[in-house]
């Protein structure tokens, strides 16, 4: 992509009313704009990120099992009513009557929804375990939206539906999603801790959020320091074998670690003061095991072995990728702004001209810019007429992991300079050298 035919809104000024980092760097980097309070438009810097983190939790949902769907973000009243989550949701629920005068509402989450799916086609035990998913826009009147696209009323979520015949298989189900988070947020470039937390308005007995540690996370957190080196399950987790997920699952949890509203003053006062870490965290994943919380009153029952009707056992799994994009931004930026991990990033490189217009800088970066672009990578070559130093500044905002600096000087002694965002770190090399470094560094 050229930047002189790119859409890249860049900010000068510091928005005020953005009270966290990740907030500022979103909208001075044109990544968002607000519409309305918690309501966002994603401009084609922040579209790029979000869909690559869309893709990231997709793969690694896929890889644990879980099929992909779409549901709507409207939906039916009645089916609310079914499960009596209706009148229970509150004032956080966003209800609409359409021209029949019929309730409608826009989704906070599809428990209920799936469940009708569930129970219209599935009727055998042979048919489980199933575990369907969506990536779909929710909303929720959350009382305070704030700090941008980190608690929206608007927002994206991942959400996966498991239904199995009993206890144990729901067990198996909760536990894959469990391991496929870890993967997940590690390749999202996050340390995310699972913790044992509250239900809410979900319901069940049995959850755990997965939490980054950052200071302007909105709850507080405790856990132990063990977390920051236990390994994440390879790509070669498999994850048909119920036990070999269930002793990660073991060694994921076997540490302490709790949300504000699940804290063990007891079990935290066992823990030696230089292993405990008390923090702030932000809530990246949530998942859930309610058992029959809806498949109980929405009837969604399947023939078991023995020919009886047995009611399913239910879990629900949320990511929200929206979240994700400012979470990761919280965890990974500098003065200069944000520094995207690889898999993230909405480039893999940047290519700065110095001065556009002069035909052997232009060469130099015509030539980078076809052979990287040509070998798959994503490629932002900065074109433009504007100054050196503007153009450094909006690189390092942006974050992109490498910039290629491309000017008179250098081109004249046949070299390039390449700079790595994260430490800062500058090399002069030939074109060719800087081509080859990069197709090894930066991500397919
Ligand atoms: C699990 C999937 C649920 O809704 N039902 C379906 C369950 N869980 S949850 O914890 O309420 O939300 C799941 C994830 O969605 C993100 N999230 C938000 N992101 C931005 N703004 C919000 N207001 C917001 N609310 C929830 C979080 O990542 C959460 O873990």
């Amino acid at each position: 992509m050229r930047s002189s035919q790119f859409f890249m809104p860049l900010l000068k000024e510091t928005p005020k009313e953005a009270e966290i980092v990740s907030h500022r760097l979103m909208l001075r980097a044109g990544m968002i704009r607000q519409q309305s309070a918690g309501i966002y438009s994603w401009l084609p810097l922040g579209k790029r990120v979000l869909d690559k983190v869309c893709n990231i939790v997709r793969e690694e949902q896929n890889r644990a099992g879980a099929i992909e769907i779409l549901m709507p973000t409207i939906q039916s009243a009645d089916l609310w009513r079914e499960s009596s989550r209706y009148d229970d949701y509150g004032k956080e629920m966003l209800r609409i009557n359409d021209r029949h005068g019929r309730d409608m509402l826009y989704g906070p989450t599809n428990e209920e929804m799936i469940t009708d799916i569930f129970r219209s086609y599935v009727k055998s035990y042979k048919e489980l375990p199933l575990n369907l998913y969506h990536i779909q826009w929710k909303f929720r009147d959350e009382v305070r939206p704030r700090f941008g696209v980190m608690r929206g009323r608007e927002f994206l979520m991942k959400d996966a539906y498991s239904f199995d015949l009993d206890f144990e298989g729901a067990k198996a189900a909760y536990n894959r999603m469990f391991v496929s988070y870890l993967r997940t947020f590690d390749r999202l470039g996050v340390k995310a801790i699972p913790m044992r937390a509250d239900t809410g308005p979900i319901g069940g007995d049995l959850s755990h959020e997965f939490i980054i540690l950052a200071d302007t996370g909105e709850s507080e957190v405790f856990c132990h320091r063990d977390y920051m080196d236990l390994p994440v399950p390879g790509a070669d987790t498999d994850f048909r074998n119920d036990e070999q997920i269930a002793a990660i699952v073991d060694a994921w949890t076997a540490p302490y670690a709790a949300t504000d509203e699940m804290h063990d003053e007891t079990a935290w006062d066992a823990i030696a003061a230089d292993d405990k870490l008390a923090a702030r965290g932000i809530e990246v994943g949530h998942i859930f095991h309610f058992g029959t919380k809806y498949s109980g009153p929405m009837g969604a029952t399947v023939q078991g072995p023995d020919g009886k009707q047995v009611t399913v056992s239910m879990g629900s799994y949320g990511i929200g990728p929206s979240r994700v994009v400012a979470a990761i931004i919280e965890a990974s930026h500098d003065e200069n702004g944000i520094i995207w991990p690889a898999s993230v990033a909405p480039f893999d490189l940047g290519i700065v001209n110095m001065k556009a217009g002069d035909q052997a800088v232009d060469t130099v970066c015509e030539d980078i810019y076809a052979a990287l672009t040509k070998a798959g990578r994503d490629v932002l070559y900065d074109d433009t007429d504007n100054r050196a130093g503007q153009k450094f500044a909006a690189m390092d905002l942006i974050g992109l992991p490498w910039q290629v600096v491309v000017g008179p000087r250098g081109v004249a002694s046949g070299e390039v300079e390449v700079k790595n965002r994260k430490d800062g770190s500058r090399q002069a090399m030939t074109p060719e050298a800087a081509i080859n470094m990069l197709l090894t560094h930066a991500a397919a």
